[in-house]
């Protein structure tokens, strides 16, 4: 597809199956229905950043939303971890032997469970679903920026196919891209999860689950972190360790500063939407854990400020 130069385009947060939210902010963005069609204001495209599913109880009715709009012409939607991961839960290899590409574990299954029980009450849904999850893009570059799901990283994107602006995993890449150590996996790790680094000296943190964590994010947008604090997010101090360390890490992914703006999601942020550098914005504000869905208005030959971010409380869930 050509990107419009004269487009306005708005990238939206994680979404995270909050469809009321959703909702809310397209109507806070002026979309209206016209003959039962959510239809924009002028010449507008949405780009989801991805993580439409997971978390929030309106799974089935966000993939339908933002699925009409993708179809309509009217919108993007990337590959976020969330539908990479769904694939992978539903397809068994080798076929017939009852193992998945993703692991049936306790905590996949707590993490998937709960989307799946909503997802299985319309008949044929799933599938669909799943098929059309394989044929989302995983980055793509419009005219003056970029979008990813978790970090825009140039080597990790020659591992997949680019068609035009886009950039795709290839059907049979599947499971490749389930395989440690090759360059599928370590691409959609990079461009879907986000680069990590092993902390030293077997430290940990808990994470938002109360899950131990031996790897940290790593905030690629910063330039030159000289010290483990500069460099890593922690969703809790990490126990005993002395993050004013020294950060040394030869493979640290930094994005250009001369780079294009680049919008993603996946980060968990909370509080004011902030830009994380001048070429660099996250818009995922937690939508998934009750706080706030998050889109951006990124008018023609504009710098990023924070006067584009449009944000929605989560509205509280009616009994499903
Ligand atoms: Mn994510």
């Amino acid at each position: 597809m050509k990107m419009d130069p004269n487009a306005t385009y708005i990238f939206i947060g994680d979404v995270h199956g909050q469809a009321p939210t959703l909702r809310a902010l397209l109507q806070k963005l002026g979309w209206k229905k016209r003959q039962g069609r959510l239809k924009p204001r002028n010449d507008e495209h949405l780009v989801f950043v991805g993580d439409l599913i997971d978390r929030g109880s309106h799974n089935l009715e966000t993939v339908e939303i933002v699925r009409e709009l993708v179809e309509q012409g009217d919108a993007t939607c990337l590959m976020g971890n969330h539908e990479f991961n769904a694939v992978h839960f539903h397809t068994e290899h080798p076929s017939g032997s009852g193992q998945y590409l993703r692991d049936r574990s306790t905590d996949n299954l707590r993490q998937h469970g709960n989307v799946l029980d909503e997802l299985t009450r319309r008949p044929g849904f799933l599938p669909d679903m799943l098929a059309w999850f394989k044929t989302l893009p995983v980055a793509i570059e419009g005219p003056g920026w970029r979008c990813v799901h978790a970090c825009w990283h140039d080597e990790s994107l020659n591992a997949l196919t680019q068609i035009d602006n886009r950039w795709y995993l290839p059907a049979d890449a599947w499971v490749a891209a389930a395989t440690k150590d090759t360059a599928e996996y370590r691409a959609c790790e990079n461009l879907m999860k986000g680069p990590e680094y092993k902390l030293p000296d077997g430290s940990f943190f808990l994470d938002k689950e109360g899950v131990k964590r031996h790897h940290a994010r790593i905030r690629w947008w910063s330039p030159q972190p000289d010290t483990l604090e500069e460099a890593l997010l922690f969703q809790t101090p990490p126990e005993g360790l002395d993050t004013s360390r020294p950060y040394d890490n030869p493979a640290h992914p930094t994005y250009p500063a001369v780079a294009p703006p680049v919008f993603f999601g996946h980060y968990w942020n909370w509080g004011e939407p902030t830009p994380e550098s001048h070429n660099a914005v996250c818009l995922d504000y937690s939508a998934g854990r009750g706080k706030h869905l998050v889109a951006y208005r990124l008018p023609t030959d504009s710098a990023v400020a924070s006067e584009h971010y449009v944000q929605q409380a989560v509205v509280a869930n009616p009994a499903a």
